[in-house]
């Protein structure tokens, strides 16, 4: 149905460097275009910027097959994929800026005929507004052939893969495709069927964009009421593991579970874009996010009130730093952020972290004087107060190895 053989994906994260690879592998002619240097470089050496399974592989035989190209500037091409970071400003307003630059590469390379996808998370009519930055730069052109005027095609397709699997769910997930035009979403699907064996489904772009963010606020909003329950079971002295457990045995119930908070940079970021998008009606929304975000804080008073009825001076250990279980990525992780509280709160107090998937401490915390790296049993040894944050296979069996000490368990593993 299409002529597209060439593709420039823009942005070579962890989604833009997955798909500018798996389309190339595919047989497509793909230049990926990033800002940083060294990304650009470690591309066209055939290599891989950061750690992700399977993606090595592709990146070298792409490259090697002369399929895939790296560069600093936006070439011409039959279509775009915008994949650039959409984080989210001081106000809570996401910051549209990558996406502006991406735009602002793409307009002066059109000739009318061209496919441009966002694949990056955006708030509601963030697509039509990278059409309008386009078309206000090239008047030119045109969605709907009005005037005469030569088209382009623009639709947006979220990326919803789970870090450590990127290249497994690239092909077996669904894909949702919504297109400024309905022409559009059919060219999305059509390039998308290239390399996807899941399910395409076609909507319009704003609610493609909402159904990303809804997906990962059905999370925040289930996590948070897991929290929430975790705070009222500890007033009432009873144990919310049990308590959940039990509940879910109703065969229409089914609780998540309490934690530290929630990390990384997708479930705690996106329900923000809903509440910025309609902050009258995004009550439950917002109030999930204040939930899980204010969870941190909890558990430093009760490490805190722990502490102060020891004897002086004990030592703290916490267990695990990662956002979530058997993963390095400490991004956004509530369990750092307890960290550095705790050890900012108790100078005195000696702080031991232990994360067996890492070998140096973030700046966050190597810069503070009483937080130590330690291996697990130095930490057990040493320390009176012991909290576990994630529930990595390492801390599953410490049962016996906990008598000794004060355990606060976030994770409810020792309920196990
Ligand atoms: N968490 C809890 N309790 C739970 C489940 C999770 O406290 O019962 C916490 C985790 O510990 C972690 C956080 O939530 O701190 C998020 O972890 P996660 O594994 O649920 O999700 P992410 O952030 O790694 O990936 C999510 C996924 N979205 C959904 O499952 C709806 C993924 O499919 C998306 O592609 C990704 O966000 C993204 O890029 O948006």
């Amino acid at each position: 149905m299409d002529s597209i053989k060439t593709v420039a994906v823009i942005g070579l994260g962890y989604i833009g460097l997955p798909t500018a690879a798996i389309l190339a592998t595919n047989g497509l002619n793909v230049i990926g275009v990033d800002v940083n240097e060294k990304t650009v470089e470690a591309v066209n050496r055939g290599e891989v910027p950061f750690v992700e399974p399977d993606l090595a592989v592709h990146v070298s035989g792409a490259v090697s097959q002369g399929h895939l190209k790296a560069a600093l500037d936006t070439p011409s091409a039959d279509a775009y994929i915008v994949a650039v970071p959409t984080p989210f400003k001081a106000d809570r307003s996401a910051d549209l800026s990558f996406i502006e630059a991406a735009a602002h590469g793409i307009a002066p390379q059109l000739q009318g005929g061209e496919l441009i996808i966002l694949e990056s998370t955006s708030p509601p009519r963030a697509t039509r507004y990278m059409a309008d930055v386009i078309l206000g730069l090239r008047p030119d052109l045109s969605i709907d052939g009005q005037d005469g005027r030569p088209t382009i095609d623009i639709a947006h397709c979220p990326e919803r893969v789970l870090p450590g699997r990127v290249m497994i769910e690239l092909v077996t997930n669904d894909r949702i495709v919504g297109g400024v035009t309905s022409r559009a979403a059919e060219r999305a699907k059509a390039l998308y069927s290239v390399f996807c064996q899941g399910e395409i489904l076609l909507t319009d772009d704003v609610t493609a964009e909402m159904a990303k963010l809804v997906e990962n606020s059905f999370r925040d909003v289930n996590i948070a009421f897991a929290n929430e329950l975790s705070l009222i079971s500890d007033k009432l002295g009873i144990d919310v593991w049990e308590l959940i457990r039990l509940a879910n045995h109703h065969p229409r119930v089914n609780i998540l579970q309490p934690g530290p908070g929630v990390g990384g940079h997708c479930i705690a970021v996106d329900p923000w874009f809903i509440v910025d998008a309609d902050p009258s009606n995004s009550r439950i929304i917002r109030t999930a996010r204040e939930v899980n975000d204010s969870k941190p804080g909890w558990v430093v008073d009760k490490v805190l009130e722990a502490v102060a009825s020891a004897e002086d001076n004990v030592e703290v250990a916490v267990l695990g730093l990662a956002f979530k279980p058997n993963i390095d990525d400490l991004r956004e992780s509530p369990s750092v952020e307890i960290t550095r509280t705790l050890a900012e709160k108790l100078p005195h107090h000696v702080v031991r972290a232990v994360e067996p998937h890492i070998v140096e401490l973030p700046t966050a915390l190597g810069s503070l004087p009483n937080v130590r790296l330690s291996n697990l049993d130095e930490a057990l040894t040493a320390a009176a107060v012991v909290v576990l944050l994630v529930d990595h296979n390492e801390f599953l069996d410490l049962g016996e190895r906990l008598e000794e000490q004060t355990v606060l368990d976030v994770r409810g593993v020792l309920s196990r």
